[in-house]
């Protein structure tokens, strides 16, 4: 093997380290698929075709109460659906943040800012329906129903766009629980879906990502890889495969080149 073939290996290799998403690992992100719901905290059948994503981070505490969490959007609204199983319910603490409560953190310009801008907005709303905001939410652009469940509680919610909403638009986006897990008024877990650095609320560099898609899901099976499914790195995982098997695909090409080269 020829230095510059070695050379060439090592460049490809590092190449691949750098294409490899390794910070990505953490970003989690889902599409939502196009429809209007209606706010009323029952499931319209057009949610069984959106993706469902699912809180499994921790912000603090354990044994948290966790969603599966459904979104869409239309030209004016992105809209989430989130069935909450919760075994306790708590709305003791006299801090919004601290009684059992769903939030929904939205960066509509997806610009990954240290401090919120004027389109970043946490939307929060208890299981008996109060709701309380941060940003650029407020009681004008979020719209929301509540109920109690054997589960738990499901919070089906509109936050309304600062502009008309277009395919194929990423925001920034997260969801969290708080959860009293006593009763005592104190909150003892916090879960997320993305960005478990405890800042979402005034920093939304650690949001997650949701893509606005036109097509719904259907009742076809999500592709390998698709969010929706269990484990949420799956996607992260089968990038890996795809960028080593393009590497492997290259270094072969290249190795037949050189030895046709040199049979030549
Ligand atoms: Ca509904
Ligand atoms: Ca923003
Ligand atoms: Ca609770
Ligand atoms: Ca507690």
């Amino acid at each position: 093997m020829g230095k510059k073939f070695s050379l060439f290996i090592v460049a490809l290799l590092a190449l691949n380290l750098l294409i490899s998403p390794v910070s990505a690992e953490d970003l989690l992100k889902t599409d939502a698929i196009f429809g209007t719901p209606e706010i009323d905290a029952e499931k319209d059948d057009i949610w069984d075709g959106a993706n469902v994503i699912k809180t499994e981070r921790y912000v603090e505490g354990s044994d948290a109460a966790w969603a599966e969490v459904r979104t869409m959007w239309d030209e004016e609204n992105l809209y989430v659906y989130a069935e909450v199983h919760d075994g306790s319910l708590s709305v003791k603490s006299e801090n919004d943040w601290e009684q059992d409560s769903v939030e929904v953190f939205l960066d509509q310009n997806n610009a990954k800012t240290a401090a919120f801008e004027d389109d970043d907005g946490q939307y929060r709303v208890n299981y008996e329906n109060k709701q309380s905001y941060g940003g650029v939410a407020s009681a004008d652009n979020f719209t929301t129903a509540t109920k109690t469940t054997d589960f738990g509680y499901v919070v089906e919610a509109a936050i309304k766009l600062a502009s008309a909403a277009s395919e194929g638009t990423v925001f920034g986006f997260d969801f969290q629980i708080n959860d009293d897990k006593d009763d005592d008024g104190v909150r003892d877990a916090v879960i997320i879906w993305n960005d478990s650095s405890g800042q979402s609320f005034q920093n939304t560099s650690g949001f997650g990502e949701l893509t606005l898609v036109k097509e719904a899901a259907g009742d076809e099976t999500p592709a390998a890889g698709e969010e929706g499914e269990k484990l949420p790195n799956t996607s992260t995982a089968m990038y890996n495969i795809l960028a080593l098997g393009l590497v492997s695909i290259t270094l072969g090409g290249f190795v037949l080149f050189k030895m046709k080269k040199r049979t030549a």
